[in-house]
């Protein structure tokens, strides 16, 4: 029986005529085994030789391990392998993120990174609104987008939840949203509170400030662009979309119908179960690529090193790849911070992110001791302290709301 070797090592590689993939492995086998074996596995071969592989197969369709070094290894797939409807996650993901991370004999394995060539890239329409978009939406041109994720995350019903958002736009917030968990629960039906809420941004608009709040639609597959159109219906200016259990079809399905004319915002809650080991699972830069891909408008991406969610300077790739354009042919997506955010730490993320992201606080707006209304004057203010580049702490002297924020929650 013949024997095959993936190895292509140094070897000239056509951006567009296959898919890369950079992989972290650790491993007890030589490197190169390692890498084969993922080759293998994830394109032609298996655990042994078998006698049905033959070399116009091998040839065709193997993919090729093009470098190794001390702990990674870059692999690149035929885009043959790939299904000829390439618009379609669930393959892809198979073949670039599927059986390799149970491979007994490897170890620890990560997908850091994937450059799709530009004949996938355009099966794919990106995001409808994307940053410009939703600037227009919101009026809002210049200056970071400023949130609250209505708290508690559970338990507030319609009247009460819609009160939260309209004081959260009284005190200058241009963003609100639903909790990751909070869909339909009989505490706060999805339609009373969906209309409450439209009735208190239809509120805000007519005394002159527009705000957007996304409303949770991440539901069964099967049900999940009927819930939308009907959200759409009750008065929704945004949805938003569990992305990792609802998966990127889900984004894309919405993205790509027709009916449905609001921006898309996409939560990652459980993608810590992928991307917070640096070693194993997969990082959040292919997230943040593929959900570009699909279609989501806003994407969280982490606050930079700086919030209550484990995250790191690396986080930065997550941003540029929100921001690029120059590789790909979208919209840009809206990077969002969120997470254990409050106003003491705004300046140090516009920072890090410049001024095309949306700031969001939960605790950080409702902790504070003057109420939501208040809690929200606080963040505009931080927001806009950064925008002008004034010290908070300067500003926050002018700034009674940001003054107490600052002395509940400090500075960093
Ligand atoms: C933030 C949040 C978001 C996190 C998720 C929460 O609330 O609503 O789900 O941002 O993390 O429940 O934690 P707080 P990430 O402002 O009260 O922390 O954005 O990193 O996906
Ligand atoms: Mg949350």
């Amino acid at each position: 029986m013949k024997t095959y070797s993936y190895l292509h090592l140094g070897e000239d590689i056509d951006p567009d005529s296959f898919v890369i993939c950079d992989y972290r492995v650790t491993t007890e086998m030589p490197m190169e085994k390692a890498a084969e074996a993922i080759a293998a596995e994830q394109s032609t071969g298996t655990w042994t030789g078998i006698t049905t592989l033959n070399d116009d197969v091998f040839e065709k369709y193997g993919a090729r391990v093009n470098k190794i070094g001390k702990d990674t290894v870059r692999i690149a797939y035929p885009v043959a392998d790939f299904s000829l409807e390439v618009g379609a996650v669930p393959q892809i993901l198979s073949v670039i993120a599927g059986n390799l991370f149970g491979l007994e004999s490897i170890g620890k394995l990560r997908l850091e990174d994937v450059f799709f060539p530009k004949s996938m890239l355009k099966e794919f329409k990106g995001p409808k609104f994307g940053i410009e978009g939703i600037r227009k939406e919101l009026d809002r041109p210049k200056k970071p987008l400023v949130g609250t994720i209505v708290k508690p995350k559970i338990g507030l019903p319609p009247k009460e939840f819609a009160d939260y958002v309209y004081e959260a736009g009284k005190g200058g917030l241009t963003n609100s949203k639903d909790d990751e968990t909070l869909v339909d629960q009989t505490f706060c039906p999805i339609e009373d509170r969906t209309v409450a809420v439209a009735e208190a941004l239809d509120r805000l608009e007519s005394e002159g400030h527009k705000m957007m709040h996304a409303i949770n639609i991440s539901t069964a597959g099967h049900k999940i662009l009927e819930l939308a159109d009907k959200v759409q219906s009750w008065g929704a200016r945004e949805i938003m979309v569990d992305v990792i259990t609802c998966g990127f079809s889900a984004v894309q399905v919405l993205a790509e119908d027709p009916s449905i004319k609001v921006p898309i915002h996409v939560h990652r809650t459980m993608h810590g179960a992928m991307t917070r080991d640096p070693l194993h699972g997969i990082s959040m830069l292919p997230i943040t690529k593929i959900v570009r891909m699909c279609g989501g408008d806003a994407l969280h991406i982490g606050t930079l090193g700086v919030g209550k969610m484990s995250g790191d300077p690396r986080d930065h790739h997550n941003l540029d790849a929100c921001l690029d354009d120059i590789t790909v042919p979208y919209r840009t997506v809206m990077p969002v911070c969120s997470g254990g955010v409050y106003p003491g730490i705004v300046g140090r993320i516009i920072e890090a992110s410049g001024f095309d992201v949306q700031i969001q606080a939960g605790g950080g707006v409702a902790g504070h001791p003057g109420g939501v209304m208040k809690g929200a004057m606080a963040m505009s203010q931080a927001v806009d302290a950064a925008f002008e580049h004034i010290p908070v702490e300067e500003y926050a002297k002018d700034h009674e709301e940001l003054r107490i924020a600052l002395e509940k929650w400090g500075q960093r």
